[in-house]
């Protein structure tokens, strides 16, 4: 069983995110996304608003051999070794992405030998992230096509009445 790990906040996820766990799904048996949160940091969604999210905007291909789990205050590579995961996946959408998400690769080798894969994200999603999202639907824009329905409804409801 070739299994990965596929790190994130999500908070919340979006199509990117979403793509980029549907290619991990290809490539390996098993994938645990892991949500990882700070407890005393206080997100915009809860840890359990974050997994539905997810686990609803998982296509049929994959959902069978995807589970979503919460992980907080753990390396990385502890929840790896947990898990029994052999790599982590994460998906890259510019070269800044890189230059952040090496030095954690680098490191996470060379703490417990596991090997980050990268992905590079589809490009309808390249300008999406969680938090951009976030601040565009505040301010009224529209951010359908690039959350799963459900989130862009929740995401919607957050704003402050005018
Ligand atoms: N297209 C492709 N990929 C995307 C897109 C997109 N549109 N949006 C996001 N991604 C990728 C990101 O590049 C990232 O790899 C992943 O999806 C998750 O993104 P986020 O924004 O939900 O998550 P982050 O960046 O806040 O998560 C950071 C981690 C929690 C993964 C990181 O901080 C971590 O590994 N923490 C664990 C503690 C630890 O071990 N620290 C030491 C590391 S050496």
């Amino acid at each position: 069983m070739r299994r990965a790990v596929c790190p994130g906040s999500y908070d919340p996820v979006t199509l990117g995110h979403v793509d980029v766990l549907v290619r991990a799904a290809r490539l390996y048996d098993e994938v645990v996304v892991a949500v990882l949160h700070n407890p005393a940091k206080q997100g915009t969604f809860t840890v359990e608003q974050r997994i539905g999210f997810i686990e609803r905007s998982l296509p049929d291909e994959i959902r069978g051999r995807v589970r979503v789990e919460a992980f907080a205050g753990r390396l990385l590579v502890d929840v790896c070794r947990d898990v029994g995961a052999e790599a982590i996946v994460k998906g890259l959408r510019s070269a800044a992405d890189f230059a952040y998400e090496l030095p954690m690769a680098l490191m996470n080798r060379h703490l417990t030998g596991v090997e980050t894969v990268f992905l590079p994200g589809a490009q309808e999603f390249e300008h999406v992230s969680s938090s951009l999202v976030k601040e565009v639907a505040r301010f009224g824009g529209d951010v359908s096509g690039l959350v799963p329905d459900e989130v862009r409804d929740a995401i919607v409801a957050l704003r402050p009445n005018p």
